[in-house]
Order: structure tokens, then C-alpha cells, then sequence
């Protein structure tokens, strides 16, 4: 039935070799709602870059930001929260022990705050009653009902992340002085990034996007608005990227049959993306007036900080891949890359994104590069960098793991049909992804704006040179919706119809000579004063600043 790995023998030496049964039953339930987004959010980016060849009008009155909307709050909000906390959910289960009653039922309650607050927000999108993309920037005014019902997702996901956080604590209590589980730690990690992200969408949305939109207060202060949306921003976007890295620190050294290179380096790197993390928000932001460049400049160099662990997990997961290939006889400096499982969806579909990551990264930092951004801010070119990031790097990571975790939830088997299926979803996403992400960074060096519909500019002979690119966009996003109907086909199989059977949940060991891991990475204390204290230098003049410095304010506008 299948052609992946039949060795068993170290999973069977874990204790936990089954995510708990009805621990399952709340990861699977993320998971419908994560791949529900993905059909309609990607059907709304088909419609968008037909829009924007010129050659296609939408339907019966929908306007293009409306559809905008639905395609960046459905992939980029829904599909990633769902996914990654039912996926850290059955991680932490795995590794640390099932949860108790407690704490499953803390995440059944998060669960579902987060369904009704997503059915709320989706409403008033798909009503035109909040077409104010997923970033959600004022003055764009939604309904107030869209920004309480975010707030619920983020509450929910709060309640989830704290059950998750509590099953660890209890591991810790009932093992002291030992080194926890590698892959429980990192979910810990990625949940206190997220609680101390958010504190400022939180504050965003409560203080100034909700009294606003029900008509209390009549002005809101944009650049404060925006400054509080980015210090939360950023480290969203690594909440995307770090499950994505513990599937490939922790997993796929597994899939591969070979060894984690370093448990202590895998850590370091996690608790880097926790203190970097957030102080770096104002790079999205170095053209706005408002902001003293002082603090612009500080933030880059934060910034430039943060690429360290992202070069950590390359070096470490070249290191992998190049012992496994030798362990198996590969030969010269690149042989060892013709030994890896190509025909293994769990590898091949993760490695795409990886490869994805390396020009994704490096846009990144051109974008951060002070000067350059003046260049690149508010054109196509950053649609382009997140479309490598977390629309490939991170969302085929996590179709991978989807690929062996669904039936290992459901109690199924990927089937070897299922499995080419998998590799061909992967590779079309490859191509369509070049094709599309190429050209939108191409015309993003023209000039061409993002966040914006088609349009000729009266006839501009500079608007003319991007039409081509915006063919080539449409071309590509037409092949990146077939791999999303074939992913979603496998998913499906995955959960109702592939035979019953058993799938791995693989969990890779760490390679020998490592040495135990310094206790000192698992200090929370040590590493939380430092957090606090970099958010502090870096937020603290320019909040006080805009401020005390703040004009009257904006009203709201609507498209
Ligand atoms: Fe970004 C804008 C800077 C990473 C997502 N970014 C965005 C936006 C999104 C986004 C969504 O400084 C748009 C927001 C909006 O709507 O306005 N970004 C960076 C930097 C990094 C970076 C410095 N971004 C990400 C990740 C994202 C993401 C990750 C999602 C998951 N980004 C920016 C800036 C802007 C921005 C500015 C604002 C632009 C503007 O003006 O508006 C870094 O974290 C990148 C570090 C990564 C690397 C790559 C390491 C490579 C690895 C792969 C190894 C491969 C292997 C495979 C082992 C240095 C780990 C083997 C391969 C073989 C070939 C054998
Ligand atoms: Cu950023």
C-alpha cells in the first residue's frame, strides 16, 4: 500500500507513540477548518490575479478589496492559526503525554471562541462590511463586529496556547532536572512569542479599532494604530515560521531516517525568535513619517539579529541532510543529495519549501536594508517576498506534515497513490510559485503598487510595462490553485476514505556527541527579563513620541 519507511524500532521505544485519542479529536478539528480556509482563500486569489490581468471583471458587484480581504485574513490569519495550534496541540501531546480533562477542555473552550469569532469576522467580510485587508489598517473602518470577532480568535488561541503550556509545566514538575522534550519546549516557545505579540493587536483593537468603529470616539490615531498592529506583526509571522521549523528541526531528520544535528543549537535558535522577535516591528514601517530614524535604524539592526537563527536552522538542516547522505554511501561534496528520499511527500513537499526559504530570506533582507526598502515599500515585490515565506516555506512545510498527520489523527494510512498525488501538488506549487512570486517581484522593481486593482493609470506608459508581469501572475496563480484541489483531494482522502491503518508521528533523536543540553535554554526567567527589557529600548521613546506628538487623528473611510 505504501513505499515509505517500514522501521518502527525507535518509536517504539517512546512512551508516547500515539497522540492520545481524544487529544486527536481537537487537533482534527483545527485541521477542517484550517484546509475549509484554504479552498476558499484560494479561490479568492485565483479571482484576484485574473482581476489584475485586466482580462476579467468580477461578478454580480463584488468589489476586488472585498475578495483581497478574504484571500489574506482566510490563508493568512485562519489557515495558520487553526493549523499551527492543532498541530503544536498534538505535538505537545505526543511528546509530553496526553492532556488532562483540564487541560483538553481549556482547549475545546479556546477551540470554539475561535470558530464563533471566525464565523463573525467572515460575515462582515463576505457583507462588504469589512473590506479592510488582513492587515486591517485604519483609517479602513470595518464593522465593528469583524474587529471583536479577531479579538475572539485571538482570545481563543490564548486558551489554547495556555493548555498547551500547562501539559508542559506538568512534564517539567514530574521530571525534574531533566532536559524536556525537544518538541513540547518549542511549542512553548512559539505560544509566549505569541502572548507577548499580541498584547499589542490586543491593545489596538480594544483601545482604539472598537470604540472608533461604534461611533464613541469619531478620530483614531493612525500612526499609533499602525505601530501597535506592527510590534504585533512581525512576530506573526514568525508564529507562521516556527512550527514550520520544528517539523524541520524535529521531524523530517526523522522522515529521512537519519538524526537531529544539535538538540541545544535547535533551542538556542527557538529562544533567539523569542527575544527577537518583537522588537522589530518598526521595520515595516521605516517610510512612515512620525517615527524618528534613530529608532528605525535601531530596529533594523534588531532585525539583522534576528536572521541569525534562520542561518542556524539552515546550517543545521544541510548538516542533516549531508550526514544522512553519506550514512548511505553518497559520495564527493554532493552526493550525498542524490541518497535523500525524493519519492517521500513528508520529505520532498517540506523540502520545496525550504529551497523556497532560501530567495524568501534573502528578499527579506533587502527589504530590511534601511535604504533598499525606500525602493521596494508598498510595491508588488513584497507580495512576492511573502509569497515565497510563509505562502510556500511555511504552508507546504505544513501540507507535509498534514500529509502523515491527518491519518495518523484518523487513524489511516497515506497510500502510495496518495502519497505521488502529494509530490505532484508540491511540485506544480514549485512552479506556479516561481512563475507568480517571479513576477510579481520583477514588476515590484517597475514600480507596480500592491494592494491595488487593476488599473491603467489613465494610460501610463510606466503602468504599461507591468501588464505582461500581471499575465505571468495569473498564469502561475491558475497552477498554484490545481496543487491547492489536489492537496485538498488528498486531505480529504486522509480523513474519510484512505485505508485504516497506523501513520508515525516521526520524532527524530538527537545525533551522538552533543552533550546534554545547558539547562540555561530552559530558563524562562533568564530569557523573559531580557525579552521585556529589549521590547522596552525599542518601543518605549517612539510610542511615547507619537503620542505626545499625535494630530487630531483621522475619520474612517470605507470602500
Ligand atoms: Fe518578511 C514584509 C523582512 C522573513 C512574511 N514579510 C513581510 C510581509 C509578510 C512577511 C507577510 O524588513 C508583508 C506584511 C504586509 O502585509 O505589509 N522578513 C524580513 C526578514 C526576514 C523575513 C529580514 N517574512 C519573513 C517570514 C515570513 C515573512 C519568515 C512569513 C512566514 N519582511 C521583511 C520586511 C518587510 C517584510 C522589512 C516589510 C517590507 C515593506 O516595506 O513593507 C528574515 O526572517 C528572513 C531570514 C531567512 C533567511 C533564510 C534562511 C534559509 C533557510 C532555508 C535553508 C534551506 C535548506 C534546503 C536547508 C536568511 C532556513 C537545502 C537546499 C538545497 C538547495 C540543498
Ligand atoms: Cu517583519
Amino acid at each position: 500500500q505504501t513505499n515509505l519507511p517500514k522501521e518502527k524500532t525507535s518509536i517504539l521505544k517512546d512512551k508516547f507513540i500515539q497522540v492520545d485519542r481524544k487529544d486527536a479529536k481537537l487537533a482534527l478539528a483545527h485541521m477542517y477548518v484550517a484546509f475549509t480556509a484554504l479552498l476558499v482563500g484560494g479561490l479568492a486569489g485565483l479571482l484576484q490575479v485574473f482581476v489584475r490581468s485586466g482580462a476579467f471583471e468580477l461578478p454580480f458587484g463584488i468589489g476586488y478589496y472585498q475578495v483581497l480581504t478574504v484571500h489574506g485574513v482566510l490563508l493568512g490569519l485562519i489557515l495558520t492559526t487553526y493549523f499551527i495550534l492543532g498541530f503544536q496541540l498534538a505535538a505537545v501531546s505526543r511528546t509530553a503525554g496526553p492532556l488532562s480533562n483540564t487541560q483538553r477542555k481549556l482547549g475545546w473552550i479556546g477551540f470554539w471562541l475561535m470558530v464563533v469569532g471566525t464565523i463573525a469576522a467572515a460575515t462582515m467580510v463576505l457583507l462588504n462590511e469589512a473590506s479592510v485587508l488582513y492587515t486591517f489598517y485604519a483609517p479602513l473602518q470595518a464593522h465593528w463586529i469583524f474587529y471583536a470577532g479577531l479579538a475572539l480568535v485571538v482570545v481563543g488561541s490564548w486558551i489554547e496556547g495556555f493548555a498547551q503550556i500547562m501539559r508542559y509545566a506538568q512534564w517539567r514538575k514530574e521530571n525534574k532536572g531533566q532536559t524536556s522534550p525537544l518538541l513540547a519546549f518549542m511549542a512553548v516557545v512559539n505560544n509566549l512569542m505569541w502572548f507577548v505579540a499580541s498584547l499589542g493587536v490586543a491593545v489596538e483593537v480594544l483601545f482604539q479599532l472598537l470604540p472608533w468603529s461604534l461611533g464613541f470616539v469619531e478620530r483614531i490615531d493612525v500612526l499609533l494604530s499602525r505601530t501597535l498592529f506592527w510590534y504585533f506583526g512581525h512576530a506573526l509571522v514568525y508564529f507562521w515560521l516556527l512550527p514550520a521549523y520544528m517539523i524541520w528541526y524535529v521531524v523530517i531528520p526523522k522522515v529521512i531516517s537519519g538524526k537531529l544535528f544539535s538538540d541545544a543549537l535547535a533551542r538556542l535558535s527557538f529562544m533567539l525568535f523569542l527575544l527577537f522577535s518583537v522588537p522589530v516591528g518598526v521595520h515595516h514601517q521605516l517610510t512612515e513619517p512620525g517615527i524618528d530614524g534613530f529608532w528605525k535604524f535601531l530596529q533594523v539592526v534588531l532585525t539583522f539579529f534576528v536572521i541569525v537563527p534562520s542561518l542556524m536552522t539552515a546550517f543545521s538542516m544541510f548538516a542533516t541532510f549531508e550526514l544522512r547522505g553519506r550514512e548511505l554511501g553518497g559520495k564527493g561534496v554532493l552526493g550525498w543529495f542524490r541518497q535523500l528520499p525524493w519519492k517521500d511527500s513528508r520529505f520532498l513537499v517540506p523540502f520545496i519549501g525550504m529551497v523556497a526559504f532560501i530567495p524568501g530570506g534573502a528578499g527579506g533582507i533587502v527589504n530590511a536594508s534601511y535604504q533598499m526598502n525606500q525602493l521596494i515599500h508598498n510595491t508588488i515585490w513584497v507580495t512576492g517576498h511573502f509569497h515565497l515565506t510563509v505562502a510556500t516555506a511555511v504552508v507546504l512545510t505544513y501540507f507535509g506534515a498534514a500529509f502523515w498527520l491527518i491519518p495518523h489523527l484518523t487513524g489511516r494510512k497515506l497510500t502510495s497513490k496518495m502519497n505521488s498525488l502529494a509530490n505532484t501538488s508540491g511540485i506544480l506549487w514549485a512552479v506556479g510559485m516561481f512563475i507568480m512570486s517571479g513576477a510579481m517581484h520583477l514588476a515590484g522593481l517597475l514600480g507596480a503598487p500592491r494592494r491595488s486593482e487593476y488599473s491603467t493609470y489613465g494610460g501610463s506608459e510606466q503602468a504599461a510595462e507591468w501588464i505582461t508581469y500581471q499575465f505571468a501572475q495569473a498564469i502561475g496563480g491558475t497552477i498554484l490553485f490545481i496543487s491547492i484541489l489536489l492537496i485538498i483531494g488528498v486531505v480529504i482522502n486522509l480523513i474519510w476514505f484512505a485505508p485504516k491503518g497506523e501513520e508515525e508521528f516521526p520524532i527524530a533523536e538527537a545525533a551522538a556527541g552533543g552533550g546534554k543540553t545547558p539547562a540555561i535554554l530552559e530558563n524562562f526567567k533568564v530569557w523573559g527579563v531580557i525579552l521585556v527589557a529589549l521590547i522596552l529600548i525599542a518601543y518605549t521613546f517612539p510610542i511615547f513620541d507619537i503620542i505626545s506628538n499625535s494630530p487630531a487623528g483621522s475619520k474612517g473611510f470605507k470602500f
